[in-house]
């Protein structure tokens, strides 16, 4: 089989790059490890930047998007009992959408299967090779036999744990890495949201989040220790917590009800430099995590993917490489600024075991400045809402 770019990886990078290059007339493949079932029972992001709207509107994807995201003009931070307000939109002109990852992953395999376009799912063993040179090979099994498929190039999209950035020779790459000491135990429950916007929540218990899917079904976090077990975290458990944390009349609010999905996510900041290894280029979580505090690891892989798309039509219309050159450069230009911020944001709003009162006094003086000052405001907003592509 010969085909023009191999995809691996039919997360949100993987898919959404395929819809751009289908559309385009170029001809993709992906390979996915996973069954469609197994892929869209992941829980993951639900908060999405303009310019990731604005890509699945250029995709072709946003029908249903546009039909029932909720729109977010502000967001909140809950600390010493009350509650502090961003006015994004009055800050920096721009909102956030509400709309969960398993539905833009839907959306996805659905326009590519109304396309016609090919999605191998269950491959096993995939391993990506000769991309050094000019004619990179894609081998996997599947019901037993071996497969190999011929390309132009090679996208990784299979995630922080696939294996494309591992094929990459130790000598060609650079990984910076931090991890926090703490998780986030999330649940999802079909109950009202505890408030109509999102809001974070800085508490000396730890932080917590009330986020949503849409006006029925909530997304809840508090942080827990990395030993924590989802078995210990029983459903009374989690909602009681949850209320020590947020502001007492959010508190008195919430609907409580049995939870459909509860996990333990660890937080890491990681970035994997550079992000093309001759005709093997890296996108999306595949080549960087960012903690989930701030919203950002859907968003980056949505730019990412942008400037890769944009890169390999460029490459099929003209003929010039200038835009391949540029990709891992631009990329990480954009990444490193979103590493910052959810850095920042994590470092604010958590309690850090191991740290001392310092710290701690540290963070408060900050959120206070941040409550008084117009100036500091408007910088969370420009970057939560997404700095420009
Ligand atoms: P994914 O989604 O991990 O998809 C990678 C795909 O590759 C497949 N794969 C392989 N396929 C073939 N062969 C192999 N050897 C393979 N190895 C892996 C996998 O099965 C999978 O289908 O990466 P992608 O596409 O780059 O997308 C990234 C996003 O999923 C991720 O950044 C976000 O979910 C992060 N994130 C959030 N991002 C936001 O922008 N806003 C949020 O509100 C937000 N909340 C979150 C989050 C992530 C979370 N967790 C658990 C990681 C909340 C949580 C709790
Ligand atoms: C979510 O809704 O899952 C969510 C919202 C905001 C974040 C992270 C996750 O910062």
């Amino acid at each position: 089989m010969r085909v023009q770019v191999a995809i691996i990886g039919a997360g949100p990078s993987g898919l959404l790059l395929g819809q751009l290059l289908h559309r385009a007339g170029i001809d993709a493949v992906i390979l996915e490890q996973r069954s469609p079932e197994y892929v869209l029972s992941r829980i993951r992001a639900g908060v999405l930047e303009q310019g990731t709207v604005a890509l699945l509107e250029r995709a072709g994807v946003a029908a249903r998007l546009r039909a029932e995201s909720l729109a977010h003009r502000g967001v909140g931070i809950a600390f010493g009992g009350s509650r502090l307000r961003f006015d994004l939109q009055e800050l920096v002109g721009k909102s956030m959408a509400v709309y969960g990852q398993t539905e833009i992953t839907r959306d996805l395999m659905e326009a590519r299967a109304a396309a016609g376009a090919r999605t191998i799912y269950e491959a096993e063993e995939v391993s990506v090779h000769g991309f050094a040179g000019t004619k990179p090979t894609v081998r996997w099994t599947k019901d037993g036999a071996a497969r190999e498929l011929e390309c132009d190039f090679i996208a990784g999209c299979d995630g922080f744990h696939g294996v494309t950035r591992a094929a990459v020779p130790q000598s060609a790459i650079r990984c910076f890495e931090r991890e926090y000491p703490f998780g986030w135990l999330g649940i999802l429950s079909d109950t009202p949201p505890v408030d109509l916007e999102i809001f974070y929540a800085f508490h000396e218990r730890g932080f917590a989040l009330c986020s949503m899917r849409s006006t029925s079904r909530s997304r809840l976090y508090v942080q827990v220790p990395l030993t924590e077990r989802v078995e210990d975290w029983p459903d009374e458990r989690f909602w009681a917590e949850l209320r020590r944390r947020i502001d007492p009349d959010a508190a008195a609010r919430i609907v409580t009800g049995p939870s459909i999905e509860k996990s333990i996510a660890p937080l890491r900041s990681f970035v994997a430099e550079p992000m093309r290894f001759g005709r093997l280029f890296l996108a999306g979580d595949a080549a960087h995590i960012v903690p989930p505090t701030g919203a950002k690891g859907l968003n980056l892989a949505a730019s990412d993917v942008h400037y890769l798309s944009q890169a390999l039509i460029g490459w099929y219309r003209t003929g010039s490489a200038a835009e391949l050159d540029g990709y891992s450069g631009r990329a990480l230009a954009r990444i490193w600024k979103a590493e910052r911020f959810s850095w920042w944001l994590t470092r604010l709003l958590h309690r850090f075991p191991d740290e001392g009162e310092f710290l701690w006094k540290m963070q408060q003086a900050e959120l206070e400045y941040l409550a008084g000052s117009r100036a500091a405001q408007t910088a969370l907003a420009e970057n939560y809402v997404g700095l420009p592509y």
